[in-house]
């Protein structure tokens, strides 16, 4: 009975009424002579998890659920599969064949007559492109084929003649329309011959298959696990000023994820979308894009591997820019000191405490009145002058800028005249007036960043304050954008971009609930077709400000809001966290999310932002933070009656400031290996913070691992993230490891399991993967000292017969723009194997690395003792050298070998 109710609904068209449909359904379920449809044998046979779902709305039953032309079934208590959930025969067919393109085809698509309408929105021809653009990148968008709808004007450069052989094959089915993507010779990658293809101006629907359960990515939301949970979880995309406590969407829009198939090949999917989405992920494995706007715009990355697949996703999106060294230094922010007094006495005491720090912050409570482009002349006198005694001290200053400018006619408010003067500001919904919203100086306008003059407004805005303050970078917050009413001073109207038909799991009762009203005017769109690009503008204009101000010099932009490719602008840190032990944890999931949306250089605020943290808290998170490419202890404010308690690094014990300095002074040890993984995160795309399943993805153990996680490929963290533990579970994938502090290898035994490593409060686990060749230095207090210090080079032997390793070191002046472009760097190799090491320059652009040498080398895994040890073929001696063989460690000492210059180091 059932299958005839709902095949009737199916064929009838809208308007019958529900008499009729009755009456049909009499008449199928009465004919039971005939084969059954794929539809109806669909509905008999379906599995809870291959429903996908047709009223993700509350509320569902089966008259709404039918009146949508889906199938109504239930479903057994705990099962969180929909009851409401689509035909087969949903959607769009091909008509009149496909049609040959430079790089693929292009078709025209009708909407299968008949269908019930979800909002009466829907777009009745449709244009598709598929095209083949490299080897390993395909790419398929679906436009309205009578007009055009906003698309997000981010350029992906392609070439103009189809690869010859690529690494997938692109199939069709005609009706409904569905396309099949798959890799050459193995998997099904993509197929969206399932769920309910829909394409209306404000409810776009598409699903796929997924070749296995191995899914990753999607930001930015504070996920628990790195590796996606399928049990029916919606994911909802919007950028979203709101702290990372639960699963809400947060400041970012991330429409990308990876999955890893069966063999350990990868795959990553892109949808090029900002619009307010959800993506639903079910156990099929399958999962489901549901935006509200714009086109469906989608770009498959099939490599052969997860780090491929982040390097082949960051060469379309583009890569960042290397960042300063110094901006590898620790760094200490607050918001809320109270005066530059203050600030002033806690950079003297870590600097007395002799506690590595390269820069310090100023929150907005440096700016007068909360004001951008001013600072505060009471409560901050003096500031221009201690930003030169910092720079004198060899560190740095950045300051905040907020993404809104106080509203203030006549107050004599140079940021707000020459904004209004240049006519740059977003425009409420009648076009005209600047639309005003509230924020941290009360009422506020948006400068419109999409707008080009905007950047020029910025660049001025920037240039001006930096004659008065002489600031190293930028760091641009609350661009999601923010604001405190609701959507603006006057609200916003009722109209279907304020109260879209279709509602995503978004954070908030209305879409503009935090931010401004989605009727807003912006140069390129409305506010609903560009809300989640304010961020991504924001900083493409703060950059470009940098260029222009500094052309030679490399400026740095830390963004809280991002969208796809913002990397190329712009840093991120992961928000306003809270200090409890939990967040630690998770703050090594948002690093590796980043990391594959192609963001090398993040971090989480170090001991927590939102309440007051511990000191053993802060001590293992300093222990964390320090393995952080962004390494900042940043605090909140607090209520003024209740500041959150002080937690830099000397604000607890002298147990703790030494914790801290010691393992910074690791960092630092070890920030040529860092930077020149910075270095190939620009050139090829590479990861910094790697997950273990990019260097093991054949093992299926390390696809869940999220709280180690490695430096590149050779150097694995292992922190404490538990209150009270004095060890901690870490996995060794199957390779040699070495202790890092003492050399020791792991038990063989051990490799490919889990150990429990002891993990006194004092101590972080770090281990080197045999195979690898890491550079050291000297640390220092800041980077500007430890640059000049004598370097080391560790030496952790692979697997026999050969005992091979490799690594290499990138070294240039630390803040020219685009030294790897000019040249102007040194490129040693370092390659080891049959107990001899040779360190070669390839490229030797930097002449001032002349005055630097290799002082020392160590080697681990060396099984047997050496007889003689030869330095570019002169025989050295003990003291020079030392071999341990306790822990088969070879340490060769005293060495003056200029970095500049090839040398070789053998051992018999
Ligand atoms: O609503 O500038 O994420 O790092 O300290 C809070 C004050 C505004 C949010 C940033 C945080 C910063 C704070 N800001």
């Amino acid at each position: 009975m059932a299958r005839g109710v709902l095949i009737g609904g199916l064929v009838c068209l809208a308007l019958v009424t529900v008499g009729v449909v009755v009456f049909v359904s009499v008449w199928f379920t009465r004919d039971t002579e005939e084969p059954p449809t794929p539809d109806e044998r669909f509905y008999d046979e379906v599995k809870d998890w291959e429903r996908f779902d047709c009223h993700p709305e509350s509320g569902e039953t089966q008259e709404l659920c039918e009146a949508r032309g889906c199938f109504w079934k239930a479903v057994d208590e705990d099962d969180l599969a929909p009851r409401c959930f689509y035909p087969l025969t949903f959607g769009y067919e091909l008509i009149r064949g496909t049609e040959g393109t430079e790089l693929g085809w292009s078709a025209k698509l009708s909407r299968i007559e008949g269908l019930q309408s979800r909002y009466g929105m829907d777009i009745d021809k449709l244009h598709i492109d598929v095209e083949h653009q490299t080897e390993t990148r395909m790419h398929f968008k679906i436009i309205d084929a009578s007009k055009p709808r906003f698309e997000i004007p981010l350029f992906i450069d392609k070439p103009s003649v189809k690869p010859v052989a690529p690494a997938y094959e692109v199939a069709y089915k005609e009706s409904p329309f569905s396309l099949q993507i798959s890799r050459k010779g193995g998997p099904m990658l993509f197929d969206t011959s399932f769920g309910g293809f829909t394409y209306e101006d404000q409810f776009l629907q598409i699903s796929t298959k997924l070749p296995s359960t191995n899914i990753y990515g999607f930001g930015e939301h504070n996920h628990r696990q790195f590796r996606h949970n399928l049990n029916w979880k919606t994911w909802a995309m919007f950028a979203r000023d709101v702290a990372p406590v639960d699963e809400w969407n947060l400041y970012g829009h991330q429409p990308f994820y990876m999955c890893v198939e069966e063999d350990g090949k990868a795959h990553g999917v892109l949808f090029l979308n900002n619009n307010a989405m959800d993506v639903v992920l079910q156990p099929l494995p399958g999962l489901t894009y549901r935006a509200i706007g714009g086109v469906l715009d989608f770009y498959i990355f099939v490599g052969d591997s997860p780090e491929h697949v982040v390097q082949l996703y960051t060469e379309a999106i583009g890569r960042q820019d290397i960042p300063p060294y110094w901006g590898l230094g620790f760094q200490l922010s607050r918001w809320n000191y109270g005066s530059l007094d203050r600030v002033k006495q806690v950079v003297q005491e870590l600097k007395d405490a002799d506690i590595p720090h390269d820069v310090q912050y100023g929150d907005i409570d440096y700016m007068d009145e909360k004001k951008d482009f001013t600072w505060d002349k009471v409560k901050f006198a003096g500031l221009p002058e201690y930003v030169d005694q910092l720079h004198a001290d060899g560190m740095k200053y950045i300051i905040i800028l907020d993404g809104f400018i106080k509203h203030a006619p006549g107050e004599n408010y140079h940021a707000y005249d020459r904004g209004v003067e240049m006519d740059i500001f977003i425009k409420d919904p009648g076009g005209v007036n600047d639309l005003i919203g509230n924020v941290w100086p009360g009422d506020s306008v948006y400068p419109d960043y999409t707008l080009n003059k905007t950047t020029d407004y910025w660049t001025q805005m920037c240039e001006e304050f930096y004659q008065e303050i002489k600031y190293d970078a930028l760091w641009i917050d609350m661009n999601e954008p923010s604001n405190f009413y609701q959507g603006s001073i006057d609200g916003c109207n009722n109209n279907r971009w304020n109260y879209p038909p279709y509602y995503p799991r978004i954070l908030g009762n209305v879409i503009y609930d935090k931010t401004i009203c989605m009727d807003a005017v912006q140069h390129i769109g409305s506010h609903y077709n560009t809300h989640s690009l304010f961020g991504h503008t924001m900083s493409i204009s703060s950059y470009e400000a940098l260029k222009r101000m500094w052309p030679t010099k490399r400026g740095v932009v830390l963004t809280r809001s991002s969208f796809v490719g913002t990397s190329r602008y712009a840093a991120h840190w992961l928000g306003d966290n809270q200090s409890f032990w939990s967040n630690m944890g998770w703050s090594i999931i948002g690093m590796l999310e980043f990391s594959l949306f192609g963001f090398p250089y993040t971090g989480s605020d170090i001991c927590g932002f939102w309440f007051n943290t511990t000191e053993s808290m802060c001590q293992r998170w300093m222990q964390l933070g320090a393995f952080y490419p962004y390494s900042r202890n940043h605090n909140g404010d607090g209520s003024p009656d209740q500041r959150m308690i002080p937690q830099h690094p000397t604000a607890f014990s002298d147990e703790m400031s030494r914790v801290s300095r010691e393992v910074l002074l690791i960092r630092y040890r070890l920030l040529p290996f860092l930077y020149t993984l910075m270095y190939e995160a620009t050139v090829k795309g590479s990861t910094v913070v790697r997950p273990l399943m990019h260097e093991f993805n054949t093992d299926a153990v390390t696809y869940d691992i999220d709280r180690q996680f490695l430096w590149g490929p050779s150097l694995l963290i292992t922190p404490v993230l538990e209150e009270g533990a004095t060890s901690v579970e870490g996995y060794f994938p199957d390779a040699r490891w070495y202790d890092y502090y003492t050399g020791e290898e792991l038990e063989s035994v051990y490799r490919g399991t889990t150990k429990v490593l002891s993990a006194p409060m004092d101590y972080i686990n770090l281990h080197v993967r045999g195979g690898f060749i890491i550079p050291t230095q000297m640390p220092a207090r800041t980077t500007v000292l430890s640059r000049q210090l004598p370097m080391g080079v560790l030496v952790a032997l692979g697997d026999g017969p050969n005992y091979p390793a490799m690594g290499n070191l990138f070294w240039d002046d630390g803040e020219s723009r685009d030294t790897e472009k000019t040249g102007a760097y040194l490129l040693i190799e370092m390659s080891c194997m049959n107990s001899q090491l040779t360190l070669t320059p390839v490229n030797d652009g930097y002449r001032d690395a002349d005055s630097l040498f290799f002082e020392h080398i160590r080697v681990f895994g060396q099984m047997s003792t050496p007889t003689r040890v030869l330095v570019n073929a002169k025989e050295i001696f003990a003291p020079d050298y030392q071999y341990d063989a306790n822990i088969n460690e070879l340490f060769v000492r005293n060495q003056n070998l200029p970095i500049t210059q090839s040398h070789t180091i053998k051992w018999l």
